[in-house]
């Protein structure tokens, strides 16, 4: 088996500080927890950034400074600029990190309930993302909320309009209105990716932890952090990303799975050396 890749999701678009104080806003506060995270043993961060009063963004401008700021200090890490920002959002706006070349970013695998919201990744929006990612040489990681998402990217993967060589899930589990967060539910969508993916699986909320573990045994991947859940135990707020990231470090030691470092995740994702 593959070593564990832990990826920390250490911004999000939706979480406030008013919920955990420790959730970051400005470049300084998000190179902290990205430095925290990756200091625990997380090979990847999947980015999200803010105005410095918390207001989500997509900017190029406000990416390119984080994405700066982050290589400052932890050179090796696998970045992955969202392109779901927030809710509410147009595919242009959303679109902007792709401008920047990164080497990963998240491409949205359909429309969903996300609580009292709708995340709209309407079939043309997707076409656009695929397109764009063709042509700037990005590896999507492809967030599937839905069984159906997993089915409409295989779908797209196989007339050729999303990258497909390997392809990269995140199977995230466990938003208000979307798939539950079962081992049966994961089980599934892992019976059926394509021969050669790789996969994670993100639980959302009471389910990070839950959800880690079989992950942590089935050989996929783990992605943990504020965007997901804000608690290090039941009732507890976790103090940083670093927290959250120590526990499933923790987690898969006990089980018996060694911690992939960026340079040996960019070999497991078939990613170019930095
Ligand atoms: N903020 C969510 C509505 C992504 O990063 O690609 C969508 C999201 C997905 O976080
Ligand atoms: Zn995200």
């Amino acid at each position: 088996m593959d070593k564990l890749i832990i990826t920390a999701a250490i911004c999000g678009a939706e979480v406030t500080k008013e919920q955990n104080p420790a959730v970051p806003y400005t470049v300084e506060e998000i190179v902290r927890e990205a430095k925290s995270a990756v200091d625990a043993g997380a090979a990847i961060v999947h980015l999200h950034v803010r105005e410095d009063d918390g207001t989500p963004t997509q900017s190029k401008e406000r990416f390119k400074q984080c994405i700066d700021a982050i290589y400052e200090v932890c050179p090796d890490v696998i970045l992955i600029p969202s392109t779901g920002g927030a809710v509410g959002m147009t595919a242009e706006e959303r679109l902007q990190p792709t401008e920047l070349f990164p080497e990963m970013a998240t491409l949205d695998c359909g429309t969903c309930n996300f609580g009292d919201d709708v995340f709209e990744n309407t079939m043309p929006m997707m076409r656009a993302f695929g397109k764009r990612m063709l042509e700037n040489n990005i590896k999507p990681e492809y967030e599937c909320f839905e069984m159906g998402h997993l089915d409409t990217i295989l779908t797209m993967a196989r007339k050729g309009l999303v990258p497909a060589d390997p392809m990269q899930f995140n199977f995230v589990l466990g938003v208000a209105g979307c798939t539950p967060a079962t081992v049966d539910n994961l089980c599934w969508m892992v019976k059926s990716i394509p021969a050669g993916s790789t996969w994670t699986a993100t639980g959302i909320g009471r389910h990070a932890f839950t959800l880690a573990a079989p992950t942590i045994v089935m050989g996929g991947n783990v992605r943990v952090g504020f965007e997901d859940n804000l608690y290090i135990s039941r009732g507890v707020l976790a103090r940083s990303n670093g927290e959250l990231v120590e526990k499933v470090v923790r987690l898969s030691r006990e089980l018996g799975r060694d911690i992939a470092s960026s340079a040996e995740a960019r070999q497991i994702l078939g990613l170019k050396a930095r």
